[in-house]
């Protein structure tokens, strides 16, 4: 009985320990774009970087952090910040700032969006990914945001208009903000690993297109799948990922090289009718 208690105690004190509190400051800034055939777009990002950059920032918090997050609002339009299900800081007017604290939610993964003007702000670039890591879990991720982009919808959204849906023909496509071949540059996208040693990887889709990532060279297991649960456990190479959607990936490489990865709905491999750009990476295993 003393031995549990003493357990008990000091799994306590471990978690604890983990848990830390955690200040974050996120600007909604305008900017601009710019993809791999120089075209620039307007788009606008959560960032707490002193310049503009090419995609909201990854939040990655431990399960039990205490989270203190203030969003600043340098534009002149209404922007706001929600976590489905966790946190929803209302309406942050220009020139305004919120802040709230909240306790990081249960391991997992989620999405950081602005909820006004659903879903053109968070089409311009306003929505990011949250990685909450479990107690322990030293396994490293990478991470893929994916994203299309239609010239005329960057126009329009900005002077009032809501684009129809149906008439929506993205003619880029990003991970992380960057085209083929500089996601290869992204230390949070692009793979390196090694043999024997496991690799995750969290795909989440921030646009409104369907995107399959294929990898060549390894099957991979599904970890999770927002969309489907009931797919979690499958080993595959091919990973759809729905809208708003994510999947978390895990495989441990058998064999050195470098291998490719693409969406395999082949469109989102070029950009502004340019193949091969877009989301093309390849995984990089060292022996
Ligand atoms: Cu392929």
């Amino acid at each position: 009985m003393k031995k549990f208690i003493l357990i008990v105690v000091s799994v306590f004190f471990y978690l604890q320990s983990n848990a830390a509190n955690v200040s974050i400051r996120l600007v909604i800034k305008n900017g601009v774009l710019e993809f791999n055939d120089g075209t620039t777009v307007y788009y606008k990002i959560f960032t707490s970087s002193a310049t503009f950059a090419n995609n909201s920032d990854l939040l990655i918090f431990n399960e039990g952090d205490i989270v203190t997050l203030k969003v600043v609002n340098t534009t002149s339009e209404n922007h706001g910040l929600s976590i489905t299900g966790v946190l929803n800081l209302g309406v942050i007017t220009a020139s305004d700032s919120i802040q709230q604290t909240f306790n990081a939610p249960p391991a997992g993964v989620y999405r950081f969006f602005d909820p006004l003007n659903f879903p053109y702000n968070e089409y311009l670039g306003l929505s990011g990914v949250i990685h909450v890591k479990a107690i322990n879990d030293l396994t490293p991720y990478f991470y893929w945001d994916l994203r299309e982009h239609q010239l005329t919808w960057n126009e329009s959204i900005p002077l009032g208009n809501s684009p129809i849906l149906n008439t929506y023909q993205p003619y880029y496509f990003t991970i992380n903000g960057n085209s083929e071949p500089n996601i290869n540059l992204d230390i949070v996208a692009r793979v390196i690993g090694n043999v024997g040693s496991e690799v995750r990887i969290v795909i989440v889709n921030n646009g409104l297109s369907i995107h399959s990532m294929h990898f060549h060279g390894f099957h991979a297991h599904l970890l999770n799948n927002s969309k489907n649960t009931a797919h979690e456990g499958r080993e595959k190479d091919t990973f759809p990922v729905y809208p708003k959607e994510y999947v978390v990936l895990s495989f441990v490489p058998d064999k050195p090289g470098e291998y490719p990865v693409h969406d395999h709905n082949l469109v989102a491999v070029t950009g502004g009718g340019i193949y091969h750009a877009g989301m093309f990476t390849t995984l990089l295993i060292a022996p």
